[in-house]
């Protein structure tokens, strides 16, 4: 059953019922469990978005190592305009909404236009999805807002049919990347099965280029990524009544250059013994062994093309700024 908030042009709907929570529960549970248990030890990225979580990834957008946030937005400032000439008034659907602070660019352009503009802010959190649609709102009075609360396949299962000429779809900050091959794909899947002829979807990847400024961007020098990584270790610890502690670990990330991918550890200072109470488990970790908390995939823009083209969507424009540090894929579903 869906829970829903309305207040004239905003209304959020909750999608996830409280069968689906529990069901999730077990899931989480079995992936803390059998990832602590591999041989190369893995922790499900999820977990660094607590409220502490969800504030260092705000600051680590902010830091001058950390490009991917503010090139995205240059090329959106350029940008934004063109793409809502190209693909006219149609419902902005945003998955991973958050703050929604690059959404405002694509906003203000489509907002020019005559006809009314629809936006539908996905995303997990309810309190930042709640707290951003009442701002976006008061900042544009005509909009009208329906967020959905919950993973991106519960609502992209629940979109209704659009009375605007055309959807869009959009997937910003190399979020993408945070997907292994294998999710990646089916991701791509329920995009193209949601999305109908003609609708829009516009990808935001980050490009490959030098290890160094990649492997400076995720281990800057001011620590807040350090902090972001160890917070995970937190929030677990409050989640089933851990032991971590978080002095006996640190944060390193390295580009894998065969897989082209930032992979993040955090690495046992020394041998140690680990309990997670709600979880019933004990885990040894040795001195030096990494737990992998994070991929985070570099791409190369021909071969995300060619990826895309084989799912029935097809590039339209490609934008990316001066240095080709970051790319945005605007494409369009095909017959
Ligand atoms: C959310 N995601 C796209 C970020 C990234 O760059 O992969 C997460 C992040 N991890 C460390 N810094 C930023």
């Amino acid at each position: 059953m869906l829970t829903q908030l309305s207040k004239g042009q905003l209304e959020i709907t909750y999608l996830a019922t409280l069968e689906t929570l529990n069901n999730t529960e077990n899931q989480e549970d079995k992936e803390v469990k059998n990832g602590l248990n591999e041989y190369k030890k893995t922790l499900p990225s999820k977990y660094f978005y607590d409220a502490r979580g969800s504030e260092l990834f705000e600051q680590i957008c902010e830091l001058p190592e950390y490009y991917p946030t503010r090139t995205e937005a240059s090329i959106l400032q350029q940008y934004a305009k063109e793409i809502s000439e190209i693909t006219g008034a149609c419902e902005l659907v945003e998955l991973g909404s958050g703050s929604s602070t690059k959404t405002r660019l694509l906003l203000d352009a489509y907002q020019t236009k005559e006809e009314l503009c629809k936006y539908v802010p996905i995303d997990v959190s309810e309190s930042i999805l709640k707290d951003s649609a009442i701002q976006l709102q008061k900042d544009y009075p005509s909009l009208q807002i329906q967020g959905l609360v919950g993973t991106y396949n519960q609502a992209l299962t629940q979109l209704k049919a659009t009375s605007l000429p055309a959807r869009m779809i959009f997937f910003l900050g190399s979020s993408i990347g945070n997907f292994s091959p294998y999710d990646c794909d089916i991701f791509l899947n329920k995009i193209t099965e949601v999305l109908e002829i003609g609708d829009y979807f516009l990808l935001g990847i980050d490009l490959q280029k030098p290890q160094s400024i990649l492997e400076a961007a995720y281990n800057d020098s001011q620590g807040v990524t350090a902090a972001f990584n160890l917070n995970m270790l937190s929030h677990l610890n409050k989640k089933y009544q851990g032991n971590f502690d978080l002095n006996l670990f640190a944060h390193q990330a390295i580009y894998n250059t065969e897989k082209n991918q930032i992979e993040m550890y955090l690495i046992s200072q020394q041998i140690q013994v680990v309990n997670l109470k709600n979880l019933d488990l004990t885990v040894k970790l040795e001195k030096n062994e990494m737990i992998l908390t994070e991929i985070s995939r570099k791409f190369n823009v021909d071969q995300v093309k060619k990826e895309l083209e084989t799912k029935g969507l097809k590039t339209i424009k490609i934008f990316t700024d001066p240095q080709n540090w970051f790319g945005l894929i605007l494409c369009q579903v095909i017959e």
